[in-house]
């Protein structure tokens, strides 16, 4: 016999312990030895949330309790717990229901049914059949309308499951969709061949088993179909089985017996034999790892029967202008893409960011698509940069253009994305029930997506209008003659303060951290300068490429702490009065990696604010003091110094007073409340990760997304992740992503993943995955260059700092947009190094 190593551990401790042999027992001894054994196990996932609910059963009630998991739930499983009819209850199980509806995805109903001897059968089935009929009506209760009914249970649970499936059946009860029947019971004669045979008396003997059939059933019901399936006459038209049965298990072969049966009066079945396990083992979760195996082999195989057959090539998620890209590219390539949006209309960012004054900061005629020359050509933007309704415009007339929409499902939020391992395949769930297979999944979902939800206390409490830059409603706002409150001076605020200021009667600028922001210097773009770089877009493009933001501006090699002061004074205005981020960041080699360097143009800056802000105090509160410029992202405005010069714009400065709290009429500091109309929240997102982790994406071993970065994203160029197969993120983590224009980087990792996927089918590979240790030595190579620059010195977004318990760490890639292709562009040309293909 060859028993796993940490079963056998057990097995030593118990026997050390001397627990007695539960034949030898009264019931109710047995019942206390039994919960002894499953109180010394840890307990389960405690973001599983959990309710206790009374179930009426013939006048009387019994105990039910209702799991909840943490992400969304897939379906509704009524579990029967083990313990031979005669021992156990829903506390015993409690840590294995918790694993079960955090593994599985369900919402799992645990049923307390009554136990023989006081109570033998046939009233466990009855409870357990009123407990089915109960968790079908009450889905509206436990959130599990419309999720798919599994019933399932192991041993003496695995037989009531049995049972309902048949019943449920028979009466035209609750429509059961699966059961899954854990080392069932399923033979009162007690004959089966695994019964004599001595190494299948582990934890679970013939003895034992005797004592619970005598206590259950006496010898003319043990044969009754509602006690023993396995003799049903019929056991046709049931719901698709998933049968798990133990190596070293006296029940062994009455499970596999039943999976036969039910595959040979049609049903359909998934049978695994666990090898080298005992009984009892599925419900040892965190202590038996075979348990885990298990569980997760069930949550594959109920996603496998519970998925309806639709099968693409690619799911793609998002339809920003990644999404919409990676669409066309790989339609291009022949490749059935499905791609799914949680908006109602193309354009991610500039579908969702339509607050007051949204527009790109990086020129509009580099921040645009290159693959079409057709599309480069004919499209005209009407401003040097671009205002959202424009870039949604855009966005749409791509989608027209290339006739991209038949393949996006619109109001379609991806709930999961669990791979297959057997299928070498995604299953991909969305948030209203929709699966779909997928031999790749990319993850197009943007970097700055996940609008941060506030972290200030008193939040629930105001009973004014609140909005969310990140997630401004279509309609717009009219804030005319209102008092306005703006918390945060981002990107957004600065953008969003000076038009708020136009209508508002009052604006409050709550600041926690003072920006860096220089004129944006907008306007009208004239036709003869868009016709110039049109007539040489091939070049320009070409440039952008290699360059290290992804734009045609050139970085000067000279240092600033080598120039004079008076060079210095004039680069930086020249840089000032460029109305370009480059303009500033591009004027000497050395503001992003020397400290001194980074002085000197701090320190113009900060003059340049003294000039515009009148008031002193002001003046003084916008400084940006406590982090080198560009470390946090710079911004580009228009006239947001200038804003606070109105009658009608003030500053609080949260360093001096914080929010103590928000209230119903307003926002709270130490000098006391004010009242506000509206309350815009600025206040950013979970960048770069947040996008990814909001999603369930378990890869290998069905290890999830979450775990696996829990100390901090990981991944090989940014682009896919080990232990995560063809699973592609769109200017991931560690690649330049947010430090370039976001549209070079964009074409650039789709055409790279379109490029290996096409590889792919030529060499008839069907998995690429990279290997842990090109992951170990991108990151260690990211963080290297991260640590030569000023950046690690910012609490910023980069760094993860701006939302609450976020590891801290530079999330991009530091080396340039150019190196970085030639880098993605090597690993291609060298049959991608680094990756390991099957
Ligand atoms: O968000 P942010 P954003 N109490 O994180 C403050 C891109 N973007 O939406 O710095 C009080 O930059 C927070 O203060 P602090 C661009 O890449 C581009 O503005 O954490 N304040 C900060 O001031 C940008 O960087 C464009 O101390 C709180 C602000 O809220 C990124 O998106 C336009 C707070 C958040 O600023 C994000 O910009 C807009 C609290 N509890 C955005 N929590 C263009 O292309 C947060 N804050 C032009």
């Amino acid at each position: 016999m060859q028993l796993d190593l940490a079963t056998t551990s057990m097995l030593a401790g118990m026997m050390l312990n001397e627990t007695p042999a539960l034949n030898t027992l009264t019931p109710d001894e047995a019942r206390l030895v039994f919960s002894e054994i499953n109180r010394s196990m840890p307990p389960g996932p405690a973001q599983v949330s959990s309710r206790d609910v009374e179930i009426p059963v013939d006048g009387a009630n019994i105990r039910g309790r209702v799991l909840t998991p943490s992400t969304p739930a897939k379906s509704l499983m009524v579990y029967y717990h083990g313990g031979g009819w005669v021992i156990g209850n829903i506390d015993d199980y409690d840590a294995v229901g918790r694993h079960l509806s955090e593994v599985c995805n369900s919402v799992v109903v645990m049923v307390d049914y009554r136990k023989a001897p006081e109570y033998p059968f046939p009233t466990p089935v009855d409870d357990c059949y009123a407990a089915l009929e109960w968790a079908d009506k009450h889905r509206a209760d436990i959130n599990a309308v419309d999720l798919p009914l599994v019933v399932a249970g192991d041993s003496a649970g695995g037989n009531l499951s049995a049972v309902m499936a048949i019943q449920s059946r028979d009466e035209r009860g609750p429509k059961i969709d699966l059961q899954a029947l854990i080392y069932p019971v399923t033979d009162g004669r007690m004959g089966a061949k695994s019964w004599g045979d001595e190494d299948k008396q582990l934890f679970l003997t013939s003895d034992i088993m005797t004592f619970f059939w005598e206590h259950y059933a006496d010898s003319s019901q043990r044969l009754d179909q509602r006690a023993s399936p396995l003799l049903a006459d019929n056991l046709s038209d049931l719901p698709p089985a998933v049968v798990l049965t133990a190596q070293y298990d006296i029940l062994v072969d009455e499970g596999k017996a039943y999976a036969q049966a039910l595959e040979a009066a049609g049903v359909t079945v998934s049978y695994k034999d666990f090898a080298q396990q005992m009984h009892g083992f599925f419900a040892m979760p965190a202590a038996l790892p075979a348990s885990g195996k298990a569980m997760q082999w069930l949550a594959q195989e109920m996603d496998r029967h519970l998925t309806a057959t639709e099968r693409k090539d690619v799911v793609v998620v998002g339809a920003g202008f990644s999404g919409m890209y990676q669409l066309y590219k790989l339609r291009e390539q022949g490749l059935d893409v499905q791609v799914f949006e949680a908006g109602s209309d193309v354009g991610g960012t500039w579908y969702w960011n339509r607050y007051p004054g949204a527009r790109v900061d990086i020129e509009s005629m580099a921040y645009s698509f290159s693959f079409s020359e057709e599309l480069q050509q004919e499209w005209e933007w009407s401003e040097k940069y671009s205002p959202q309704p424009e870039l949604l415009k855009y966005a749409q007339h791509i989608a027209d253009r290339f006739d991209l929409k038949d393949h996006i499902a619109f109001n379609t939020r991806v709930a999961s994305a669990h791979f297959d391992e057997d299928a070498d395949e995604w299953l991909v769930t969305t948030e209203c029930g929709r699966r779909i297979r997928a031999q790749h999944l990319v993850m197009a979902t943007g970097v700055l997506s996940a609008s941060k939800e506030p972290d200030i206390v008193g939040r629930e409490h105001y009973q004014g209008d609140t909005y969310r830059t990140g997630l401004w409603p279509k309609e717009g706002v009219d804030f005319t003659g209102k008092r306005v409150a703006v918390i945060g001076t981002g990107s957004s605020a600065v953008q969003a303060i000076p038009l708020i200021a136009e209508e508002a009667s009052e604006l409050v600028v709550y600041q926690r951290t003072a920006t860096f922001t220089t004129p944006a210097l907008n306007h009208a773009l004239k036709k003869e300068d868009a016709d110039a770089i049109k007539a040489n877009y091939g070049e320009y493009r070409a440039t952008q490429k290699l360059n290290v933001l992804g734009v045609v501006n050139e970085r000067s090699v000279d240092r600033a702490i080598d120039a004079t002061s008076e060079e210095r004074e004039r680069r930086f205005t020249e840089g000032w009065e460029s109305g370009i981020l480059p303009g500033m960041l591009f004027q000497f080699a050395d503001l992003q990696v020397e400290q001194e360097a980074n002085d000197h143009i701090s320190e113009y800056i900060r003059d340049r604010i003294r000039d515009t802000v009148k008031d002193q105090q002001t003046a003084q509160d916008l400084l940006p003091t406590d982090y080198p410029y560009g470390t946090k992202r710079p911004c580009i405005d228009t006239n947001y110094y200038e804003t606070f010069n109105r009658e009608n714009v003030s500053l609080v400065n949260l360093r001096r007073t914080p929010i103590e709290t928000i209230t119903d009429k307003g926002i709270k500091t130490m000098e006391g409340e004010r009242e506000f109309d509206a309350i815009v929240y600025a206040t950013g997102f979970d960048a770069m990760t947040g996008p990814l982790l909001r999603v369930d994406i378990r890869g290998r071993g069905g290890v999830k997304l979450q775990d696996a970065w829990v100390d901090g994203p990981r991944s090989y160029l940014g682009i896919a992740i080990h232990g995560f197969p063809n699973l592609f993120t769109i200017t991931g983590p560690s690649s330049p992503s947010v430090l370039s224009n976001m549209l070079v980087s964009i074409e650039q990792h789709v055409d790279w993943v379109s490029d290996c996927i096409q590889w792919m089918r030529e060499e008839g590979k069907t998995t690429i995955e990279p290997s842990d240790s090109a992951e170990r030595e991108w990151a260690e190579h990211t963080e290297q260059l991260a640590n030569m620059t000023l950046y690690p010195k910012a609490n910023s977004w980069y760094m993860g700092s701006n939302v609450p318990g976020k590891p801290r760490m530079f999330l991009a890639y530091v080396g340039g947009v150019g190196t970085y292709r030639l880098i993605c562009d090597q690993v291609a040309a060298s049959g991608y190094h680094g990756f390991e293909a099957a």
